[in-house]
């Protein structure tokens, strides 16, 4: 009877076994029949009624039936477990031969590429590249380039001021003011100073609020127009082509005297005037003149021993002549369109 009685409940445990897919479940059918209050336990409890001959017999069938039962759990545990693992790692495999996601190269900024160019230029020429700050305080952005508080001139430039003294630098002057200034009177000074300036502007097509400046200072003895002028048509050769030519047209700034105005003949109709060079064969690329004797003086140079040459030119304008660009605007507007159409070889 009892020995029945485990005979069909180790075959039920058994399957129930074999069915169960998950942890759960199987714990659930351990529980129940290996439980204290599971059936084989209420089978010992009843071994009392049992004779002594029947009784050790029944007992040790019951041990067996409740260590076939636990076997098959542990085995079935270790199954469940191994296939756990099995399918989180086909889940989680990595298939190295997939080809990479592709990534967004960046390049340098049309800008910093003309600045380089330059730069390279005018070394070449025997010129250092010299920097300086962009808030400046109004005796190196005015005063020391002969604009007096009072000059006309300052309203030609209206800036952008954080006190009566501290301003964005309206050019890149300051630059050259204080590297004449740190040379204490003696020559040569030979420098370019490329930077951001900044005027109170309206911004459009030709203007912005915000723009790149280089200007280049040469100061010795004997300095002359002729070497300005070489100076300027050796750039002018390197950066738009060889078979460009300058002229100087005679101009004012404050800082220079005489000053000239410089252009460089048209490459679109070679000088026979045309669209971009508005019939008259040249176009306006800079502006320039030998230092003004006062400017000198006040960098703590002797006027009457140095003479000087300075320039001052605008790299959007530059950039836009040499690669036929209509509108300021998109060097700040960073459409990657435009950026990508530059790469310096
Ligand atoms: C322009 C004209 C110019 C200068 C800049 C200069 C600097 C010193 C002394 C004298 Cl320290 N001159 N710079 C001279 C002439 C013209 O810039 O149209 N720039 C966009």
């Amino acid at each position: 009877m009892m020995r029945e009685r485990l005979e069909a409940l180790k075959t039920e445990a058994l399957e129930k076994i074999e069915v169960a897919s998950d942890m759960k479940s199987l714990q659930d059918v351990r529980v129940s029949y290996l439980g204290k209050k599971g059936p084989i336990t209420e089978v010992l409890r009843g071994m009392g009624k049992l004779s002594a001959e029947e009784r050790p017999k029944v007992g040790q069938l019951a041990n067996e039936v409740r260590d076939e039962i636990k076997a098959h759990v542990e085995a079935k545990e270790a199954k469940l477990e191994q296939e756990a693992v099995e399918k989180q790692l086909a889940e989680e495999s990595i298939d190295v031969t997939l080809p990479g996601r592709p990534t967004q190269v960046g390049t340098s900024h049309p800008l910093t590429d003309v600045v380089e160019e330059l730069e390279d230029i005018f070394t070449g020429l025997g010129f250092s590249v010299a920097e300086g700050p962009e808030v400046e305080v109004d005796y190196y952005n005015f005063e020391a380039l002969n604009l007096p508080k009072d000059h006309p001139a300052r309203d030609m430039q209206d800036s952008f001021y954080f006190t009566e003294e501290l301003l964005l630098r309206t050019h890149t002057s300051p630059v050259q003011a204080r590297t004449m200034e740190q040379h204490e009177g003696k020559g040569p000074v030979k420098v370019i100073c490329p930077g951001k300036v900044f005027r109170r502007d309206d911004d459009d097509a030709t203007h912005s609020h915000q723009f790149m400046q280089i200007e280049g200072l040469y100061v010795d003895e004997k300095v002359r127009m002729s070497d300005l002028k070489g100076v300027l048509e050796s750039f002018a050769k390197s950066f738009f082509g060889e078979d460009r030519s300058i002229r100087l047209r005679p101009s004012f700034f404050p800082f220079t005297e005489p000053s000239v105005e410089v252009d460089v003949s048209c490459g679109i109709c070679n000088g026979e005037g045309c669209r971009i060079c508005k019939q008259s064969g040249w176009i306006e690329v800079l502006g320039s003149g030998m230092v003004h004797p006062r400017v000198l003086e006040m960098s703590g140079f002797d006027p009457a021993k140095y003479s000087g040459f300075a320039f001052g030119m605008g790299v959007e304008r530059l950039a836009m002549l040499k690669y036929d660009i209509d509108d300021i605007r998109h060097f700040y507007t960073n459409d990657v369109r435009f950026l990508k159409q530059f790469t310096r070889a």
